[in-house]
């Protein structure tokens, strides 16, 4: 048996120990599994991921708002140490990892995409803010602004919380 394998199956058990209160399984077979994802995203190999290691991996979405709304729902921050000083780090844990599928399990809603997606909080998507909402390639950069502008229906260039098809403001 392999190392890794064995330091798994020692992290299966915690994790099962530490879910039990909510009555969810996690099966062995899906530890080794997300736990081998996380180790391959895990880079810098602190045994946790950061933004830009979780964006390369399993659970970031080809839509940019959808990777940060993962990241957002998983990441906690962490007392570590550096050079002799307390420092807070942030970033997603094995465990949490493992329990959302790698963050998969998260799957926001149409106003949870808006307002994730309106960086300056103004309640208006410009072009800019729009684009992080679709799934990133070059070729479908054309078809983003196309889809901008059918959305827009007022033509003032921001789509509004009803042009973007969310019926009202949440609070
Ligand atoms: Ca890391
Ligand atoms: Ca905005
Ligand atoms: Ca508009």
């Amino acid at each position: 048996m392999k190392p890794t394998l064995l330091l798994s199956l020692a992290l299966g058990l915690t994790v099962s120990s530490a879910l039990a209160g909510e009555s969810r399984k996690v099966s062995p077979a899906k530890v080794v599994v997300f736990t081998n994802l996380f180790n391959e995203a895990d880079t810098s190999g602190n045994g946790i991921l950061n933004f830009e290691e979780f964006s390369n991996s399993y659970g970031a979405s080809e839509r940019p708002v959808i990777t940060e709304i993962r990241y957002d729902a998983l990441a906690r921050f962490f007392k570590s140490e550096e050079r002799g000083f307390p420092i807070e780090i942030r970033g997603i844990r094995l465990e949490d990892f493992i329990e959302s599928n790698g963050g998969r399990r998260i799957n926001p809603s149409k106003a949870q995409i808006f307002f994730a997606a309106d960086d300056n909080d103004n309640g208006f998507l410009s072009l800019e803010e729009f684009f992080a909402t679709r799934i990133q390639s070059a070729s479908t950069e054309a078809s983003a602004v196309k889809a901008f502008d059918k959305l827009d229906k007022n033509n003032d260039n921001q789509i509004s919380p009803q042009e973007f098809g969310i019926g009202s403001i949440p609070g």
